[in-house]
């Protein structure tokens, strides 16, 4: 689209249309203008009713149909997005939630009454999380079952405090 004449002094801007109103537009066919459009048409149904957008500054949305999609998106999903995509954050690729690792065993102690991590899963990507290692033993792709097996800190019986083991069903993806 061509740029608009704006008067002396004004500036022309980009502006994209933001359909799922996340704060991003969308990063093709920007409009230029002075100042901020008005909605554009998103999406026209069947039955001629249209569904509209605000045209904004920012863009970098890759999917702009989904408002889980956008830069900066921190959690994983199980499931792909409106797109069919598990790019949720925007960097252009799918990265794993349980990448094939394997850490270290987990030992464990009892303090202060509770059966907690105390040394282990040590590992590229490996990490203790509510009381839990992650030690994938196999990168499923997005979406697909798992076996990621997790280590974890349990009493097994009053006072023995030992690692186990907990199984996550679904891989997700980011
Ligand atoms: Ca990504």
């Amino acid at each position: 689209m061509a740029a608009a004449i704006c008067s002396t002094g004004q500036q022309c801007l980009a502006w994209y249309l933001d359909c799922d109103s996340d704060g991003f537009g969308a990063n093709s066919a920007p409009v230029f203008s002075c100042s901020q459009p008005a909605p554009g048409t998103c999406q026209v149904l069947p039955n001629g009713d249209k569904t509209m957008g605000s045209y904004i500054s920012n863009t970098g949305d890759c999917c702009d149909m989904d408002s889980q999609a956008f830069p900066g998106q921190t959690q994983f999903f199980s499931s792909p997005d409106a797109c069919g995509s598990y790019d949720y954050n925007c960097d252009n690729q799918s990265t794993l939630h349980y990448p094939a690792q394997t850490c270290s065993a987990l030992t464990c102690a009892i303090v202060n009454g509770a059966c907690v991590p105390s040394a282990g899963c040590a590992g590229t990507g490996c990490k203790v999380q509510n009381n839990l290692c992650v030690t994938s033993a196999n990168a499923a792709a997005c979406g697909a079952p798992i076996n990621a097996t997790f280590q974890l800190c349990a009493f097994l019986g009053p006072i023995v405090c030992q690692p186990m083991t907990e199984n996550d069903t679904v891989q997700s993806c980011l």
